[in-house]
């Protein structure tokens, strides 16, 4: 018996919280069981956002900079830590979850049979990449309560803007991939923005697929911006991205359907997700008509542009569409919660 569930992690501002929301609007809208969001920032500000189960409600991250006089980073630091020691409240908050356990009520089973959980993080980076805590809890829901579990890790489209902040972007995900040791997917988020973009130095699939980098890196040599030394270093490192072929992006924006039930196959895929296995586990029947219907379409829709949708010209459309219904108000976010999960 497995339960499934989305780790989101990323740099603070990445678009976790906004993506969250979408996937709950479009997971619900197509009708996926027992799909839950845990907010595991115990720094988030956010008391507007509607989540199944926090984390604030366990430790606060604000409070514990007031109690121990602590930083912004120190704070969260302890709190996850505080976590790690506190596992049993997480374990029976996601047992409450569901409602449909084998040991539901006795307290000695596992939550719903078919839980599918997207895990809301915190934007500090280092609890992911070097911290134990983090991936000790995560061990932890894995070894008791059985999920099988893909670290979702998130990356601002801005940061392709510049050769440097791609490079450390792309350095950070394989420092999350290791240490998380799950199934990893990279996201380009934000990716309705791109027409701002429009001087990007590399077709935009190159970004996608991480190819070419030191060809990205020519600008600043020429320019002279890099000496010698550290241009032969961040030679060296683009080989060795390149070599390995291990980071790939997918481009996402939360309010476009399309990209966001691209990404959506992708992560079923590495869950091995289906809604057929969801209900043999869960005992329930065929999934609902109306499920199979939207899928359908949005399928319909991904296949009008061929297997692999050229994502620049979709996002440029996209966003001025965005923008003429926005009054061409040229806003920098969609807003939490503003996701509409469909084009
Ligand atoms: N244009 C656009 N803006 C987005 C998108 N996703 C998120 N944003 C905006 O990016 C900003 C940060 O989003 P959040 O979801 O709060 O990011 P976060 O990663 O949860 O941030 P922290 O919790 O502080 O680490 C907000 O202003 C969002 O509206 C997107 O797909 N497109
Ligand atoms: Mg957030």
């Amino acid at each position: 018996m497995v339960r499934f569930g989305q780790v989101v992690v990323g740099a603070a501002g990445a678009g976790k919280t906004t993506y969250c929301n979408g996937v709950k609007h479009l997971l619900s809208l197509e009708g996926r069981p027992n799909l839950f969001v845990v907010n595991l920032d115990p720094a988030s500000e956010n008391y507007a956002y509607e989540c199944d189960v926090d984390v604030r409600d366990l430790v606060c991250a604000r409070t514990v900079q007031e109690e121990y006089k602590l930083g912004p980073n120190g704070s969260l630091v302890y709190c996850i830590e505080y976590l790690e020691n506190h596992l049993e409240w997480l374990h029976t908050q996601l047992r409450g979850l569901g409602g449909k356990g084998k040991g539901e009520g006795d307290g000695s089973g596992g939550p719903g049979d078919d839980l599918y959980v997207v895990l809301d993080c915190p934007g500090q980076v280092e609890l992911y990449s070097t911290h134990d805590s983090f991936r000790a809890i995560l061990r932890s829901l894995e070894k008791s309560l059985e999920f099988r579990f893909v670290c979702v890790n998130l990356v601002d489209l801005q940061l392709c803007s510049d050769p440097g902040n791609f490079l450390a972007a792309i350095l950070l995900s394989l420092n999350v991939m290791l240490h998380l040791e799950l199934s990893h997917v990279n996201v380009l988020t934000k990716c309705d923005l791109l027409g701002r973009y429009q001087d990007l130095a590399m077709p935009f699939d190159y970004f996608l697929e991480a190819q070419d980098l030191s060809q990205y890196f020519l600008g600043d040599r020429l320019s002279g911006r890099l000496d010698a030394k550290f241009n032969r270093l961040t030679e060296n490192l683009c080989e060795l991205v390149e070599d390995f072929s291990l980071v790939s992006f997918v481009p996402v924006a939360v309010e476009d359907g399309k990209s966001m039930h691209h990404l959506m196959k992708v992560l079923d895929k590495c869950l091995g997700y289906t809604a057929a296995a969801a209900s043999a586990a869960s005992g329930h029947g065929d999934p609902m008509d109306q499920r199979q219907a939207l899928m359908e379409s949005l399928d319909a829709s991904l296949a009008a542009e061929g297997i692999k949708p050229d994502w620049y010209e979709h996002f440029i459309k996209f966003g001025a569409l965005r923008e003429s219904q926005q009054g061409g108000g040229g806003e920098q976010g969609v807003g939490q919660g503003g996701a509409s999960g469909t084009e």
